[in-house]
C-alpha cells in the first residue's frame, strides 16, 4: 500500500505543529515537520546546506524543493510507517512541482488540512514563543513580516490550487488548542 499523506498548511504560528502532535497521538499519523527537518539538516555536521537553510529561514524564504523533498522522502522511508502529516509543505510552486515530480506517484494525498488564523494572532503567538526562548532565528518581528509576505504570495496560491480540487479541510485556528483539536478530530474520525 502507498504511504498516505496529509499536507498541513496555515500561516506561521497558526498552530500546525501543536495540532500535528495531538493528531499523531490520537490517530497514529507520523508527524513530519518540513521546518523541523530543515532545522535538523542545518545543524547536521558536514551538511552542505546549513548556511543556505539558515539564511532562507531567517529571511522567511523557501528552501529549494530538492533539499526539502529528499529530507521528507528519507523520513518517510526510515519510519516504515504508512500515514504521515507533512507539516508546512508544499509552500510554493517549486515545492508543489518538485513533490509532483518525485513523490506524487509514491504516495497517496488524502487531503490538505488548513489552519485559518489572522496575521495579528499568528504574529503575537510567534513573538511570545520567541520571548519565551524558542531559540528560533525567525521568531522576531522583522523575520515575521517576511514570513507573512511569503505565506500570502507563495503559499496561499498552493492552498487555492488544492481547494479547486476539493481537497482542502479548513479549521478555525483562532481558538484554544483544545477547541481547534475538537474540529480537527471530526475530520480524522471520518477517515476509516
Ligand atoms: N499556539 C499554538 N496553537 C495555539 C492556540 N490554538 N492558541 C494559542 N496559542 C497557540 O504554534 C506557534 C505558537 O503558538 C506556539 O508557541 C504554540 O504554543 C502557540 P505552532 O504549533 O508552533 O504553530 P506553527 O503553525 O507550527 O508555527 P511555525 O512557526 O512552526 O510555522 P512556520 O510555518 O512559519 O514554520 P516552519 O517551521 O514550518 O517553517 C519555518 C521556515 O522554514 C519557513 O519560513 C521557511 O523558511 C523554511 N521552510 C522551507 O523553506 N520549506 C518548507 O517546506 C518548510 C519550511
Ligand atoms: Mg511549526
Amino acid at each position: 500500500m502507498l504511504p498516505e499523506v496529509v499536507f498541513v498548511l496555515g500561516a506561521p504560528g497558526a498552530g500546525k505543529g501543536t495540532q500535528c502532535s495531538l493528531i499523531s497521538k490520537e490517530f497514529g499519523f507520523v508527524h513530519l515537520s518540513a521546518g523541523d527537518l530543515l532545522r535538523e539538516e542545518r545543524q547536521r555536521p558536514g551538511s552542505e546546506y546549513g548556511e543556505m537553510i539558515e539564511e532562507k529561514i531567517r529571511n522567511g524564504e523557501i528552501v529549494p524543493v530538492e533539499v526539502t523533498c529528499s529530507l521528507i522522502h528519507n523520513a518517510i522511508q526510515k519510519s516504515g510507517k504508512t500515514r504521515f502529516l507533512i507539516d508546512g509543505f508544499p509552500r510554493n510552486k517549486n515545492n508543489l512541482e518538485g513533490w509532483e515530480r518525485v513523490m506524487a506517484d509514491k504516495t497517496k494525498l488524502l487531503f490538505v488540512l488548513f489552519f485559518e488564523c489572522s496575521r495579528d494572532i499568528c504574529t503575537e503567538r510567534c513573538l511570545n514563543r520567541g520571548a519565551a526562548g524558542s531559540g528560533r532565528s525567525d521568531d522576531n518581528l522583522e523575520s515575521l513580516k517576511k514570513r507573512f509576505n511569503t505565506y500570502l504570495n507563495d503559499t496561499m496560491p498552493i492552498i487555492n490550487h488544492y481547494d479547486e480540487q476539493g481537497l482542502v479541510r479548513r479549521v478555525n485556528a483562532e481558538v484554544s488548542p483544545e477547541e481547534v483539536f475538537n474540529d480537527v478530530k471530526k475530520i480524522f474520525k471520518g477517515l476509516d
